[in-house]
């Protein structure tokens, strides 16, 4: 099972072509990969490495509520999205401290402006928890995951549920091919991530779409652009555990998870890691338990999640190419 993801690993690096990228770090590539994770056969949580499924839990459940701002994974103790929040606010005319301009490769080769960077955006973190009026300026990512999965605004300004629509459809017309949830507005996409933008990102996970056979809940997932070190292992999680969720819902059992990737590459600063990852032997995958006494996905909370049997190989560090 977690071969299908180490065999990736192995192939990248045996198939990789070198190519640039938007961020200047520099990549391992290959374009168009599918994994194929059997879900009734334990819950895909990598285990040649610690991830941590709570990061990955209070994302997940972030998008579900339809959420764009910061303050809650904040409060949550997730900071796997504030450099993205960042990035806006120092680009903003009212920052006025000092120049963060390229922070994200500057941080990793200047150790006084490293400190400089943690000590800005420690201060920011506190700022969107504590005042109201920034955090909805600045700890806002505008209309990424959660705007478009619950919220879809139409030209004729109706908004559009995407994710309830999918529940819907799959309790009431399951055997339909158009259970899909998009995340890849063109319009919200033109300049995404550049000041004044719509959006702080384009979405990587663009769309996924359900499918119900023998009772059994399967989810594809469509993804522009993975990151294989340190977002990967998350977006399999990720999606995993939405399906368990909207399964649980449905009173249905769990099928599989497939996953697609675009542009599927490795950081150049994260070869060693890789390595060091490839090295371990996996063990089995752990399992996930939802609060029985919840049903809808939209009641569900953090600590209605658990994993059990999780027993992984130790954490491995690796910067973040923003
Ligand atoms: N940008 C890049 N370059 N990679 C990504 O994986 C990525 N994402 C989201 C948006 N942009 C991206 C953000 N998701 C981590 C994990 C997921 C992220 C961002 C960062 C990360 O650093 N994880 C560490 C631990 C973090 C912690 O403990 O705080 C890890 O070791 O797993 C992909 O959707």
């Amino acid at each position: 099972p977690e071969h299908e993801y180490l065999n990736l690993l192995k192939y990248t690096l045996e198939n990789g072509i070198k190519k640039e990228d938007r961020t200047g770090t520099g990549t391992m590539s290959v374009f168009g990969y599918q994994m194929r994770f059997d879900l009734s056969k334990g819950f895909p949580l990598f285990t040649t490495k610690r991830v941590a499924f709570k990061l990955i839990a209070s994302e997940l459940l972030w998008f579900i509520k339809g959420d764009t701002n910061i303050r809650y994974l904040l409060q949550n103790n997730n900071h796997i999205w504030d450099e993205w929040a960042f990035k806006r606010w120092v680009e903003s005319d009212e920052y006025k401290g000092p120049d963060m301009t390229d922070f994200g490769r500057r941080c990793l080769v200047d150790e006084n402006f490293n400190e400089l960077y943690q000590k800005e955006l420690k201060a920011f973190c506190q700022r969107v928890l504590e005042d109201d009026a920034f955090a909805e300026k600045y700890g806002d990512l505008g209309n990424v995951y959660g705007k478009q999965w619950r919220n879809w605004t139409a030209t004729n300004g109706e908004r559009i549920d995407q994710l309830s629509d999918a529940i819907n459809q799959i309790k009431n017309n399951p055997d339909s091919r158009r259970i899909i949830v998009n995340a890849w507005n063109p319009e919200d996409v033109i300049n995404a991530g550049g000041k004044d933008s719509k959006a702080a990102l384009p979405p990587c996970h663009v769309m996924f779409q359900f499918y119900v056979a023998d009772r059994k809940l399967s989810c594809m997932l469509t993804q522009r652009s993975g990151d294989q070190f340190l977002g990967v292992p998350y977006n399999v999680s990720s999606y995993a555990l939405l399906t368990h969720l909207i399964a649980h819902e449905c009173g249905l059992e769990v099928g599989e998870f497939v996953h697609s990737i675009g542009d599927a590459h490795i950081y150049s600063n994260h070869m060693e890691q890789v390595r060091e990852q490839l090295s371990r032997d996996p063990r089995p995958f752990p399992t996930l338990k939802i609060n029985p006494d919840k049903q809808s996905i939209f009641e569900i909370e953090l600590e209605d999640l658990t994993i059990e049997g999780y027993d992984p190989h130790p954490a491995i560090k690796a910067p973040v190419a923003v």
